[in-house]
C-alpha cells in the first residue's frame, strides 16, 4: 500500500511462553515473520513477551509474570481463568501505558482478556486469531470485537474462519516465513517427517499406524506437550519404525526437514494454518495432509503433496506410495509465490489498511 506510511506497531506476543521455549507453538514463528516482513517494509516494531523470550534483531519488551495455560487442553465450557501476577494482564497493561506511542497495537494471545480490553483501549487493536473455535467464552468475546470493530479479527484460514460464527468478518492473511532461512534439498533420505506439538488433537499415532504398514522410518520433531498421550503412543507401538528427533531451533531443523522424502500432516482438530506445510514446501518436501484445516489450503492435490480423507491410515500409506510423482521443486516455487515475507507483508498491510481505514 503506497499511502500507507511507516507505522509504529505493538505486537503483543502469546501469554503461554516465552518466544523460543516451543510452548507458544506457531504463534512463535508467526510473529517472527510478521516483525520481519513488517520491518522490510519501513515500520518500526516492538515485540511484548514473556520474560525469558529471545528474538534477534527486534525491539523486545520481556514482561514478567506466571504463564497462561494452555486454551486447547480444556473443553468448550472451560472458564476463563489468569494466574495471580499474570503475565498476560502485565503485558496488557504495559500495553495501556504505552498505546499511545503506537499507530497501531497487534495481539497474537488466543485468551479472553486482550479482546474484552478492546473498547479500553484508544489505539486500533489487530487480533491474529491463531486456533479455531475452542471455547464458548473465547467465541463470544472475539464475535463481541468483530461485531463492534469489524475487519480487526485477522485469521490463518477459510477453513479457520469457518469454525466460527463471524467468518464473514475475518481477514485471512495465510501466513510466510523469511524463506531465505530455508533450503532447498533436490535429493531426499529416506525417512518421512511428522512435526509439531506432541499432543491429541495433532493426531501423531495416525502417522505412526502409517509407517508401521509402510515400513518407511519416521521422524518426529516437536515439544512433547502430554507425556501421558505421548506413553501411550510408545506403548502402543513399540515396533513402528519411528524416531523422536527433538525440537530444533529453524536453521538445524529446516535442514533435517529438508532431508525427508516427505511430511505427514495428521491433525484431528482444524488447524488453523499448518505453518510446517510451508517449511517444507520450502524445502522442497511434498505434503501429505488430511483434508481437513488450513494444510488442505496450503497442499495443491497431486502437485506440492496429495489431500487425504480425515482419519484415513490407508489413504495416507497409498498416498505415501505415490510421493515420487511429486516434483520437488515445484513445492519450493509454491512457497514462494503465496507464503513469502513479500507475500504476507502485502496481506497485512491490506489488513491494515482496512483497520486504519486508509484508503
Ligand atoms: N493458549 N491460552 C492460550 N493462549 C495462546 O495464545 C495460545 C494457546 N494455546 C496454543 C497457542 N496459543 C499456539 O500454540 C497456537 O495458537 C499455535
Amino acid at each position: 500500500m503506497s499511502n500507507l506510511r511507516s507505522l509504529k506497531v505493538l505486537l503483543l506476543s502469546t501469554p503461554v511462553g516465552a518466544i523460543g521455549s516451543g510452548l507458544g507453538g506457531g504463534v512463535e514463528l508467526t510473529l517472527q515473520s510478521v516483525a520481519r516482513s513488517l520491518l522490510r517494509r519501513g515500520h518500526s516494531i516492538t515485540v511484548v513477551a514473556p520474560q525469558g523470550s529471545v528474538l534477534d534483531g527486534i525491539s523486545l519488551v520481556e514482561i514478567p509474570g506466571n504463564l497462561q495455560l494452555t486454551a486447547q487442553t480444556g473443553g468448550r465450557n472451560d472458564l476463563i481463568t489468569l494466574p495471580e501476577n499474570s503475565v498476560l494482564g502485565n503485558m496488557w497493561n504495559y500495553a495501556r501505558q504505552v498505546q499511545h506511542e503506537y499507530d497501531l497495537l497487534f495481539n497474537f494471545a488466543y485468551d479472553w482478556l486482550p479482546f474484552y480490553l478492546t473498547p479500553f483501549f484508544d489505539r486500533a487493536i489487530a487480533h491474529l486469531v491463531s486456533m479455531g473455535s475452542l471455547t464458548d467464552a473465547m467465541d463470544q468475546i472475539i464475535e463481541t470485537v468483530a461485531q463492534e470493530f469489524p475487519t480487526t479479527i485477522g485469521v490463518h484460514s477459510r477453513a479457520q474462519a469457518e469454525t466460527f460464527q463471524f467468518s464473514d468478518r475475518c481477514f485471512n492473511i495465510k501466513n510466510g516465513f523469511d524463506l531465505s532461512a530455508y533450503h532447498f534439498c533436490a535429493q531426499p533420505k529416506q525417512h518421512l517427517a511428522w512435526v509439531g506439538r506432541i499432543a491429541p488433537e495433532k493426531g501423531l499415532e495416525d502417522a505412526i499406524a502409517a509407517v508401521q504398514k509402510t515400513n518407511i522410518p519416521l521422524k518426529i520433531w516437536g515439544v512433547i506437550q502430554d507425556h501421558v498421550y505421548w506413553q501411550q503412543i510408545l506403548a502402543t507401538y513399540p515396533t513402528a519404525p519411528m524416531e523422536y528427533a527433538g525440537f530444533l531451533p529453524t536453521d538445524q531443523f529446516q535442514q533435517v526437514l529438508g532431508e525427508s522424502r516427505a511430511l505427514l500432516m495428521t491433525p484431528h482438530w482444524v488447524e488453523a494454518f499448518g505453518n510446517v506445510a510451508i517449511e517444507a514446501l520450502a524445502c522442497g518436501v511434498p505434503v501429505i495432509a488430511y483434508r481437513r484445516g488450513g494444510p488442505a489450503e496450503i497442499v495443491q492435490d497431486g502437485k506440492t503433496g496429495w489431500l487425504v480423507e480425515p482419519d484415513r491410515v490407508d489413504d495416507l500409506v497409498s498416498a505415501i506410495a505415490n510421493i515420487d510423482l511429486i516434483d520437488r521443486s515445484t513445492c519450493r516455487q509454491h512457497a514462494e509465490t503465496d507464503y513469502s515475507l513479500e507475500a504476507l507483508g502485502d496481506r497485512l498491510e491490506a489488513w491494515f489498511a482496512q483497520i486504519l481505514k486508509l484508503s
